[in-house]
């Protein structure tokens, strides 16, 4: 991790009165700011990985005294081990648990948010539709969408929730307002009645659809595996495998204006090519189990694990038992309209 340094290092120390009268003016001299001319971004985040053996006790535990109704929503957000809140700078990720028969009512709010299936089977509501989520699932709370969670079902139900929390909040721009007598929203459309418009490659002709976010609002993984073998059967690396992104059926760009998503497959024995970018990543396991190397350290992962490549950081993901398919949402759509993408890809062989 290289330390920025100013562009006159030590100016402050030989004219300490000088710089102490520019203080009182709450100004800074560009020349003693660190980082100034950096030549490339500071690594200030780091890699972790959070596993489920240790978290999902975690969330049982929560479960003994804290209710959804209580606590709005049981969730543990996974925080950057550099950072007090946020798993990445403009993301922050974590598991969520609902029991069977409990509720989480219905809020809405300016940050928008994924959701990964992982365990059970339940509902969640978003805008008046109740999109019924099962492993593997990606179903979207846009921003300031009414949206609660309710379990129909007998297995307590765990999901991977994706927000991008700490780029709003850095923008001095989160809302939030509870439903109306703090329930459930009411139910206005067919369930799933978004996969029926939007879902299997059709659009309403005409849509008057003119939210930036993917009107669909599910993304089933009975659809989306079968997609992402088929892409790498036909036209995959043998050993590094294929990678989709989950699109907004309208425009082609990402599901939601902040977060974009992506189903990466790869084989037993193979590896992602080695590539770094600017934005930021959270990837989570659904299938295999493997590792990464991230700035030349391994980070080992099995199912429902969820790990953070920060940006900047070089990364490859390794298969070691079984075909891995890894979920991902990444901040990459923040960095888009600025021109504030970068990404490298290591030539095969380089190493990481
Ligand atoms: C939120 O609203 C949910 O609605 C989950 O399920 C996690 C983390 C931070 C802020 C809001 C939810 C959240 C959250």
């Amino acid at each position: 991790m290289s330390t920025p340094t100013s562009i006159v290092p030590g100016a402050e120390e030989a004219a300490p009165e000088f710089y102490e009268k520019l203080a009182a003016q709450h100004v800074r001299a560009l020349w003693t700011i660190p980082g100034t001319m950096a030549p490339e971004p500071t690594l200030d985040e780091v890699p972790f990985v959070w596993h489920a053996k240790d978290l999902w006790p975690l969330l049982e535990e929560a479960a003994t005294f804290i209710s959804p109704e209580d606590a709005e929503r049981r969730a543990l957000n996974a925080s950057n081990p550099t950072r007090a809140f946020g798993t990445s700078h403009n993301l922050v990720a974590g598991y969520q648990m609902v029991l069977p028969g409990e509720t989480a009512p219905a809020h809405r709010h300016t940050p928008s948010a994924i959701r990964l299936m992982l365990q059970g089977a339940g509902v969640t509501t978003v805008e008046g539709e109740p999109v019924w989520m099962e492993r593997g699932d990606l179903v979207l709370t846009p921003p300031v969408s009414w949206h609660d969670h309710r379990h129909p079902g007998d297995t307590p139900m765990i999901w991977l929730d994706g927000l991008d929390v700490p780029f709003v909040r850095g923008q001095h721009a989160q809302f939030a307002e509870e439903y109306p007598g703090d329930q459930l929203q009411e139910l206005t459309k067919a369930q799933d009645a978004s996969v029926a418009d939007y879902g299997v490659g059709l659009v309403p002709a005409h849509s008057t659809w003119t939210k930036r976010h993917s009107p669909l609002n599910k993304y089933a993984y009975s659809t989306t595996r079968p997609a992402l073998l088929k892409l790498w059967q036909n036209e995959g690396s043998p050993v590094s495998g294929s990678t989709l992104e989950y699109v907004n059926p309208l425009s082609g760009g990402p599901v939601i204006p902040t977060i974009s998503s992506y189903l990466t497959y790869i084989p037993e024995s193979g590896s992602s090519v080695p590539e770094r970018h600017t934005p930021s990543k959270v990837y989570c396991v659904l299938e295999g189990k493997g590792h990464s190397i991230i700035e030349g350290q391994r980070y080992d992962w099995e199912e429902n694990d969820f790990f953070v490549v920060p940006s900047w950081h070089w990364y490859e993901h390794v298969a070691d038992e079984g075909d891995a398919v890894l979920f991902a949402l990444s901040d990459w759509p923040i960095y888009e309209p600025f021109d504030l993408v970068r990404r490298e890809v290591r030539a095969a062989g380089a190493g990481a």
